[in-house]
């Protein structure tokens, strides 16, 4: 067992070899991010905390990923990820936050002392923690600083090395489910490879070959991750061109290229030659988001993001569960961010929900579906199914190929996070089964024209949302301004949310027509600024 109390001169010692710059750290949508070379006091500290969550779970085996996923290169971050590969829990962020702005040495310690106590934290219980990180050139430095805060509290870790977010995600369930008949898969990058290249190659036997599919993977950890994958399935079972690899030039990461950059722009990458009705997709800086692409014939862009995922997987899964003969709910989680038509089609065929934006939060909604299926349009999601859900699907009595299927399409699926390399196999399961090109998975209904752009604000946390962030609260009369101009516009909708990843607020704008939708962006822009620089002078 560890000893019962903290070794306060190591880590006072160790804190002070990694010192707080004079910042105010908050841990946001997807954990700490900032100016990376802001970051290695919140690191080293975020592994003190990473043990005692551990500890405080009887030394369940926690995550810590150090990425910035789609920010610019010069950006890091970190996230902590909890037993069964979900993210940390909510109670836990303000311990977090508590810890990264304790202004000295002393204040840390008692910050430490104060969450022990607080959580009722059992300091002999050993603790494990598994952390890996991505390609950007600030990692080595950070994740030293995290094993020095492990280090400094009696924890070895142990090392992933360079890994994507979902592949750390699922390191951890499996670490914590091994043994047990809930048991994810063997704790290892083989083991994750083989699962899904398994649960592929059942799905996509006996079924025609799609033409090569073409992958940009925003210069990050993905390409890495799909170059291995690769070379563990057959090229006749999945044939694909990998692009936009280079991890190694600085400033290539998410630069020009990737999941947020195509959503964003709603275009592919420069340089990238659309041949018309042909499959293309983006993977973000983590390979924790993907959205789908393709050119008409008249050379139109059409972008397939994560409310066409999961319109497309809802879709599948309640056809299997349906031609297996079970009985499962199938339930849709969406954000603000969802496309108006995107909601319109699937509220007429499915329950759904909308809830703010964060894996964090769609998880949790997810879970109350017996298959819950969450997909932020940016397109981070996975589908996520029950206990009850699974047991029904491993025990049905009557064989049939709808639920050989549907068995596979449970393991395919990387069920503790949103996972561009397993979204992808699911994506294409279901148009090899649908003989379908992206035409047909397109045409099921039309987007809104709709455009997000960032406002860069002196003060974003003068902002501040309710209603699943669909209204803005303060500044005042922000709300109001946004509505006059709604409600003279078509099918218009928009929206100001602070980002908790970006020093930005982020507005959404959709209407009829392109025209309008820009229109409105454009008013809503210019309000948040107005009412910004009142707010803050
Ligand atoms: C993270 C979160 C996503 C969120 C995105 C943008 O993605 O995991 O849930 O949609 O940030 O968040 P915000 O608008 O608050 O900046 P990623 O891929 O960057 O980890």
């Amino acid at each position: 067992a560890s000893p019962a109390t903290l070794n306060e001169v190591v880590i006072k010692h160790r804190s002070s070899l990694h010192p707080r710059p004079d910042v105010t750290f908050a841990y946001g949508t997807a954990g700490f991010r900032t100016s990376a070379d802001l970051l290695d006091s919140v690191i080293f500290r975020v592994g003190l905390l990473a043990a005692l969550r551990s500890k405080k779970l009887g030394g369940k085996v926690i995550g810590v990923m150090v990425t910035a996923s789609h920010n610019p290169e010069k950006d890091n971050g970190v996230k902590l990820v909890d037993p069964m590969g979900e993210m940390l829990h909510s109670s836990w962020e303000a311990y977090a936050t508590q810890l990264a702005n304790a202004l000295s040495a002393e204040a840390l310690i008692a910050a430490l002392q104060q969450i022990i106590l607080a959580a009722e934290i059992d300091l002999t219980v050993p603790a494990t923690v598994v952390y890996g990180h991505d390609t950007r050139p600030s990692c080595p430095g950070l994740v030293k600083a995290l094993e020095d805060g492990l280090e400094s509290i009696g924890v070895k870790g142990i090392a992933a090395g360079l890994v994507t977010t979902p592949q750390l995600h699922y390191l951890v369930r499996c670490y914590n489910t091994q043994g047990t008949k809930e048991a994810y898969g063997e704790a290892t990058l083989e083991g994750y490879y083989q699962k899904l290249a398994a649960a592929y190659t059942t799905l996509a036997k006996g079924r025609h070959l799609l033409p090569a599919l073409t992958i940009d993977c925003a210069n990050g950890v993905g390409a890495p991750a799909l170059k291995a994958f690769s070379s563990v399935i057959s090229h006749d079972i999945l044939p694909l061109i990998i692009t936009r690899d280079d991890t190694t030039t600085r400033g290539a990461l998410n630069s020009e290229c990737g999941a947020d950059y195509v959503k964003t722009k709603q275009q592919a990458p420069p340089g990238t030659t659309l041949v018309p009705y042909q499959r293309y997709c983006s993977y973000d800086g983590d390979a924790d988001r993907i959205v789908y692409y393709y050119a008409d014939d008249k050379g139109v862009f059409h972008l397939l993001d994560g409310d066409k995922i999961a319109g497309l997987v809802a879709g599948f899964i309640m056809d299997l569960v349906k031609e297996a003969g079970l009985e499962l709910e199938v339930g849709v989680v969406q954000t603000a961010y969802a496309n108006g038509a995107s909601t319109e089609y699937l509220t007429n065929k499915v329950p759904t929900t909308c809830v703010p934006t964060g894996v964090k939060h769609l998880h949790h909604a997810a879970e109350s579906y017996p298959i819950g299926v969450y997909f932020e349009a940016n397109g981070h999601g996975t589908v996520l199914f029950s206990p009850t859900a699974l047991s029904t699907i491993a025990s049905h009595p009557t064989p049939s190929p709808a639920l050989a299927n549907l068995q596979a399409v449970t393991e395919v699926i990387n069920q503790t996070v949103g996972d561009a390399l397993s979204d992808m196999l699911l994506v294409e399961t279901v148009l090899l089964h649908r003989k379908w090109g992206p035409g047909e998975w397109d045409a099921a209904y039309t987007d809104l024209p709709n455009r997000l752009v960032k406002v860069f604000v002196k003060d974003r946390y003068a902002f501040s949302t309710e209603d699943a962030e669909r209204k803005v609260v303060t500044p005042e009369g922000l709300q109001a301004g946004v509505e006059a101009i709604v409600g003279k516009t078509e099918k218009g909708r928009s929206f100001v949310r602070p980002s908790g990843t970006e020093d930005c607020v982020r507005v959404y704008a959709e209407a009829a027509t392109r025209e309008l939708a820009d229109g409105e962006s454009t008013f809503s822009r210019r309000r948040a600024l107005n009412e910004a620089k009142q707010a803050n002078d």
